[in-house]
Order: structure tokens, then C-alpha cells, then sequence
């Protein structure tokens, strides 16, 4: 069995990557990866020795390189990390957005048109649903919930979602698309808000929290989302969505109290800055289907996984370090310069 992971230098991507070489130890594992800002090779160093793994840099939007690809190695399964993932970079420039995830979705489905395909697997996100109102903690998004996408990320984000469910029912390609929740763990790109808050924390620098810090999240260590994809991918149905969400929400505020006090910080080191423009208020998975037809649940409790990657990011000050010592510092100034 052959799998192709793109994005697999990033967060979320080079974790799978660690999970399926563990679970599968006799499938192969090719990754692709552009290598922006956001992938890191060093990342995947714990692999790269590893005889049924195979690295290359390659855009999903370079249709020859891909379509080069798939004659090499003939992929069985693809699974599509490759995204433009954070939501105040789209809102400072949507076009990139577009092209990977929009175009660059297209271009990787119609390799497995071309090639032929076991399953084609788009991992999304539960952005697309939009947002869900504070007072109404009953709401939850089911796989039901229509599309209502609010920044330019997640907009991109439903309309790959959208043309890979097109691709399924036109072109009966075996299409699963699942909808995870927001992801913390080892390896997070430290401009999202977990990573973010522990660097700035380790630093004495002040902790920037959005508009009334009350927005919620609902919280999904990595590992578990990796293995909601392994079954997605054995055992789930083409042509499906399924959401993948712990019933752990939390507000921003609370969880930036939370890594002061694992990390023995005071709380003055808060800092209320501008709100992002068009801000989601809450999300919240109903993961009631994924249980019900593969067995799902979360295994890692929030209280665990937190503490988990707080000690990862203690452990491994050199691998985040060397990124926010680079190019991140220019972004970072952009951002929180003026705020
Ligand atoms: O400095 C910050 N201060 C702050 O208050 C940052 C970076 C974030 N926040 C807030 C904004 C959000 O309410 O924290 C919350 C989480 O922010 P992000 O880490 O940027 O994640 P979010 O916008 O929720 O999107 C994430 O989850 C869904 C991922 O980045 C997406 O790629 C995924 O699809």
C-alpha cells in the first residue's frame, strides 16, 4: 500500500506521517511537500531514514511535477494536508489561499482521475460551518451544518470540499472528507495560538489574546485526529464527510491561563489586543457519526495533551527557536506590531 501525503512537513501532516509508519510499518509513505514558511524539513527528521518513507519537494499546484509523481509511484491513497492554514494570514492576503487550496486540491484529483485511486481523502476543517453563537451551547456542527464559511481561509478550505464531493459524484472518484476541530501537539507552527502563547510565555513577552479572549475552540490533540484519519481511510464510505471533535471546548482566555500556570508565568503578561476581523465566536463538534459508524473517540484528555506539549515545546526549544528566530519574525512584527 502506497500512501501520498502532501503536506506532510507540516503540523498536522508530519504527524500522521510519525502515526501511519508506526501503525502500517509495511505501507509506504510518500510525502510532498512545497515547503513554505510553515513546513519544516527537520521535522521530519525522526523518519527520514526510514526505508519506506521517500520525501520530495513539490508544490500541489505543479500539475507536471504531480502528475510525474503519480506515474512514479503510483499512489493507492492520497491524503491532502496541503493547505494555507492560518486564518489572520488569508485575511491579510487571500490569494495564496485560493491557489493552494482551492486549485491545488483540483489539480491532485485530477492526478487520481488520470491514475486511478483506491481513495482520495481531503482533510478540512469545521471552519466551513462558520460559527455558532456563545448562548446557545446546545448548537453543534453535524455534518448537516450547511456551509457558511466567514474568512478567506475557510471559504477556500469549503470550496476544495465542495469540488472534491463534485469530483465524487461526477467522476466517481472515491472521495472522504473529514472536518476536524482545532489541533494542538508536538509541532504546531508557533503563529497559531496554542504554540504562540507558550513561546511568548517562555519568553516573559506579553501574551496578545483577541478582543474579549471568550471566543471557545474545541480542542483535539493531533495524535487522535491522525488516527480519525486512519479509519476514515480503512474503513470509512466514499462520498462521506465526517466531523472529528472531542466535546472539549474552551475559551481562548481560559487555555492562556491554563500554559501561564503549567508554565509558572504570571497572568499580568495577558495583553487584550484588537479583535480579527470577522472573528468566528465559538466552534463545536458533534462527532456523533464517526463514533456511531467507525468507532471514534478521543483518547487524549485535554488536561493530559496540554501538559504534554508544553513539556514537547520545553524539550524542543531549538526546533521553534530557529523558526521564530527567521523570516516568522517579519511576519510577527506585521501583526502584532500596531495591534
Ligand atoms: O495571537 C493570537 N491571539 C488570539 O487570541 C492568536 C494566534 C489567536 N488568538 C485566538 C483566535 C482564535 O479565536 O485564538 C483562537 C485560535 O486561533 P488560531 O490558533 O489562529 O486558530 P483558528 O483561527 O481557530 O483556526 C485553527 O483551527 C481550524 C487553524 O489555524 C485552522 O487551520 C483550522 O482549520
Amino acid at each position: 500500500m502506497t500512501v501520498l501525503v502532501t503536506g506532510g512537513a507540516g503540523f498536522i501532516g508530519a504527524n500522521f506521517i510519525f502515526y501511519m509508519l508506526r501503525e502500517h510499518p509495511d505501507y509506504r509513505i510518500v510525502c510532498i511537500d512545497k515547503l513554505t514558511y510553515a513546513g519544516n524539513l527537520s521535522t521530519l527528521k525522526p523518519v527520514e531514514s526510514n526505508g519506506n518513507f521517500r520525501f520530495e519537494r513539490l508544490d500541489i499546484c505543479d500539475r507536471q511535477g504531480i502528475y510525474r509523481l503519480f506515474q512514479e509511484e503510483k499512489p493507492d491513497i492520497v491524503v491532502n494536508f496541503a493547505a494555507e492554514s492560518h486564518v489572520d494570514r488569508s485575511i491579510d492576503d487571500p490569494s495564496v489561499f485560493l491557489q493552494t487550496n482551492i486549485i491545488g486540491t483540483s489539480v491532485l484529483m485530477d492526478a487520481c482521475r488520470e491514475y486511478g485511486i483506491k481513495r482520495f481523502h481531503q482533510v478540512g476543517t469545521d471552519e466551513v460551518y462558520g460559527d455558532l453563537p456563545l448562548d446557545r451551547p446546545d448548537l453543534f456542527f453535524t455534518e448537516q451544518t450547511p456551509l457558511r464559511a466567514s474568512s478567506p481561509y475557510s471559504s477556500s478550505k469549503a470550496s476544495a470540499d465542495m469540488i472534491a464531493m463534485a469530483y465524487h459524484r461526477t467522476y466517481g472518484l472515491p472521495v472522504t472528507i473529514s472536518r476536524c476541530s482545532n489541533n494542538y501537539g508536538p509541532y504546531q507552527f508557533p503563529e497559531k495560538l496554542i504554540p504562540l502563547m507558550i513561546a511568548n510565555a517562555l519568553a516573559d513577552k506579553p501574551l496578545p489574546v483577541y478582543g474579549d479572549g471568550l471566543n471557545v475552540r474545541d480542542w483535539l490533540y493531533v495524535e487522535d485526529h491522525c488516527r480519525a484519519i486512519d479509519l476514515i481511510l480503512h474503513n470509512g464510505r466514499p462520498g462521506e464527510v465526517y466531523n472529528v471533535g472531542g466535546h472539549n471546548e474552551m475559551s481562548n482566555i481560559s487555555i492562556v491561563r491554563l500554559i501561564l500556570g503549567e508554565l509558572g508565568k504570571p497572568e499580568s503578561l495577558i495583553t487584550y489586543v484588537t479583535d480579527r476581523k470577522g472573528h468566528d465566536r465559538r466552534y463545536a463538534i458533534d462527532p456523533a457519526k464517526i463514533h456511531a459508524e467507525l468507532g471514534w473517540l478521543p483518547e487524549t484528555k485535554f488536561a493530559d495533551g496540554i501538559k504534554k506539549t508544553v513539556r514537547w515545546y520545553l524539550d524542543n526549544r531549538e526546533w521553534w527557536e530557529t523558526i521564530i528566530s527567521g523570516e516568522y519574525r517579519n511576519y510577527y512584527e506585521k501583526m502584532y506590531g500596531n495591534r
